[in-house]
């Protein structure tokens, strides 16, 4: 019996670590493109900026030809080290006022939509951060944005959380190379005018992450098996031991 206890110590480890298979990533930086930036300062947010607070906006706020929405920098996402498509992932931003009285609330609930970018966003966007970019915001927004990943109804401040597993294993299988999300309002069909706020992560840490939770690995799962008909078999010899039959010696 004392030699099975490194094994069945083992197998406790196999079932520990493919239960806490997940990473957290947080993304290098988020900005915010917006129709009411006038003249040569269309991207907003960046580290420094002291801008506590971002903005998505319905399709046409108040009118306006351009809507606000939001970009997230995961660029530093490395796809290599993920041998296997991850069974979840999860992103969250926090909800919270966008100081404009126009905020989403219980009565008046917001659709927000995640998305994949065709493009680099903080390096095709011109404006006085990046003077070497090709295009105004509007173009990008209107070209570069993919289709919706996934939405999520905002109706109060605190977390929202979206579902982007099938866009993060584009990234692992490098059908889409370019490791940004997009939050925008144009799924949204209330026809109410909203220009909510989420917490700009680089200066509100620990406001915006990405959580993947990863498919075990095969020799993980070969591993927590073998452990198990292991924890399997001493048990059946434990109760073997305190059985009143067995204690005959
Ligand atoms: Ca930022
Ligand atoms: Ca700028």
């Amino acid at each position: 019996m004392t030699k099975n206890i490194p094994v069945v110590f083992l197998s406790s480890l196999v079932i520990v670590s493919v239960g806490e298979a997940s990473i957290v990533i947080s993304p290098k930086d988020s900005v915010m493109t917006s129709g009411f930036f006038q003249g040569v300062d269309q991207v907003r947010g960046y580290d420094g900026d002291s801008r506590l607070i971002l903005r998505v906006s319905s399709p046409e706020p108040f009118g306006l030809g351009q809507p606000e929405g939001i970009y997230f920098d995961f660029t530093s996402f490395d796809p290599t080290s993920f041998r296997n498509p991850v069974s979840s992932a999860a992103f969250s931003v926090t909800s919270v006022s966008g100081g404009f009285n126009a905020d989403a609330d219980l009565e008046n609930p917001f659709l927000v939509s995640a998305h994949g970018l065709s493009a680099n966003p903080l390096l095709a966007i011109a404006d006085d951060t990046n003077p070497d970019g090709m295009m105004s915001a509007v173009e990008f927004e209107s070209t570069h944005i993919l289709n919706v990943v996934s939405s999520a109804s905002v109706d109060s401040f605190g977390l929202v959380t979206f579902d982007v597993t099938d866009l993060i294993n584009d990234w692992i299988d490098q059908k889409n190379s370019n490791y940004f999300i997009a939050l925008t309002g144009r799924e949204d069909g209330s026809g109410s005018d909203f220009l909510h706020g989420f917490s700009n992560n680089s200066e509100v840490p620990g406001a915006t992450f990405l959580r993947v939770v990863q498919i075990p690995e095969p020799s993980a799962l070969f591993l927590l098996t073998i452990g198990s008909l292991a924890l399997l078999w001493h048990r059946r010899r434990g109760m073997k031991l305190f059985h009143p039959d067995s204690v005959s010696l």
